[in-house]
């Protein structure tokens, strides 16, 4: 059976982990939790002094995640899309959490002032929204809130629906 690779994506803290996890366990979908892979596989290029976190070494992950991609039903999650193959992905969404809500989450994991502020600001301004808009069709882009619980339910469902129709529309 052909099964959709779907992408999540947005600012760290708003919830693109919970969301693709809960997401796999009830579709049966593969998640894949690219940060956590680079980790795993040191898939590094130097050290951002400024930001205090690794370099991605993208050429790398690509490589990686290449033939998970080909075999279909993935759901990726990472905080950035724009050097993954426009190919891969059959559709994308961008979570979105209210600044105050992400500020207490990330407060939470310890963030220091500059992260905290960097991270907030990637927010306000839609950063990962405009880089999905640029990296993708713009019709394969959705926007999904990420406060509560509620939403989480929410995007589960209306996603899982999505998964359903996309299952049809490609079984002969
Ligand atoms: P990300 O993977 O985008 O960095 P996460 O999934 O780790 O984010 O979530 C960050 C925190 O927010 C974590 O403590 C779980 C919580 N959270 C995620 N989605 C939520 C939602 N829809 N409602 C309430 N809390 C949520």
């Amino acid at each position: 059976m052909l099964l959709p690779n779907i992408l999540l994506t947005g600012t760290p803290g708003v919830g693109k982990t919970t969301l693709g996890k809960e997401l796999a366990s009830r579709s049966g979908l593969k998640y894949i939790n690219v940060g956590d892979l680079a980790r795993e596989g040191q898939l590094y290029d130097g050290y951002d002094e400024e930001y205090d976190c690794p370099i991605l070494d993208e050429d790398r992950v690509v490589d990686e995640l290449e033939n998970h991609m080909r075999e279909g039903g993935v759901v990726a999650d990472y905080h950035g899309c724009d050097f993954f193959p426009e190919r891969w992905f059959h559709i994308v969404f961008v979570l979105t959490t209210d600044n105050s809500v992400l500020y207490k989450r990330l407060e939470t994991r310890g963030y220091n002032e500059k992260k905290l502020k960097d991270n907030i600001q990637c927010e306000i301004f839609q950063v990962l929204y405009e880089e999905a808009l640029a990296s993708y069709k713009e019709e394969i882009v959705h926007q999904l809130p990420s406060n509560t619980p509620e939403d989480l339910e929410d995007n589960v469902n209306q996603i899982l629906k999505w998964i359903e129709q996309w299952v049809k529309d490609h079984s002969s």
